[in-house]
C-alpha cells in the first residue's frame, strides 16, 4: 500500500462517488478469495457511521484528499448500561498516509471534512467484511446493529444497480 503511487491514474476508473451517500464502495479485486481490494469514494462533509472490521485486518491509503478518523474503544458486551462511545483518538491522514485498522484497536468512523470529494484504497484480509457483514455503532448509547450486507456501488469498474 505505501508503494502504491497515488499519483498514478489507474484507481480513477473505479472512483465512483455519490453525493447523496455517505462514501461509495467500489471493488476493485476479490484477491482469489483472500482479499478484498476496494476504492471508497468520500462525499464532502459526510462519513460513515461508526463500524467494527469483521475481525478482519484493514490496510487504508489516502489517494485523494484528507480523511478523518475517529476511533472509539470496542464496546463491551450487551448487559452493561448504554453510554455515549469513548473516543481514543482523531487523525486527519493526508495524501499518500497509510493507516491501519482492527478490531483490536477499537471501531472508527471516517470523515471527509474537506470541500471536495476525497477517495482511499482499502485492503481488507481476510474478506470478512464482503462474507457476514459488520456492525454499526450508535454514539450515544454504544448500541451495536448488525449490517448484513455493506454493499458496492460498483464492481470491477462497472457501476452496479441497487
Ligand atoms: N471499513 C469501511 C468500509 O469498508 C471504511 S472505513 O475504513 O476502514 O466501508
Ligand atoms: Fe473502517
Amino acid at each position: 500500500m505505501q508503494e502504491y503511487d497515488a499519483s498514478d491514474s489507474g484507481w480513477q476508473k473505479y472512483a465512483m462517488g455519490d453525493e447523496s451517500r455517505g462514501y461509495t464502495r467500489n471493488l476493485v479485486d476479490e484477491g482469489n478469495g483472500k482479499s478484498n481490494l476496494l476504492v471508497l469514494v468520500w462525499t464532502p462533509g459526510k462519513g460513515s457511521p461508526i463500524h467494527d472490521h469483521g475481525n478482519a485486518h484493514c490496510l487504508m491509503k489516502i489517494l485523494r484528499g484528507d480523511l478523518t478518523e475517529t476511533r472509539y474503544d470496542f464496546p463491551g458486551g450487551g448487559d452493561e448500561q448504554p453510554a455515549a462511545m469513548k473516543v481514543v483518538s482523531e487523525k486527519t491522514y493526508t495524501e499518500d498516509s497509510v493507516a491501519y485498522m482492527a478490531d483490536e484497536l477499537g471501531v472508527h468512523r471516517i470523515w471527509n471534512k474537506g470541500s471536495d470529494f476525497a477517495v482511499s484504497l482499502h485492503l481488507y484480509t481476510p474478506p470478512n467484511v464482503a462474507r457476514g457483514g459488520c456492525n454499526v455503532f450508535d454514539p450515544n448509547t454504544g448500541k451495536k446493529s448488525h449490517v448484513k450486507k455493506c454493499g458496492y456501488y460498483s464492481a470491477f469498474g462497472k457501476l452496479l444497480k441497487d
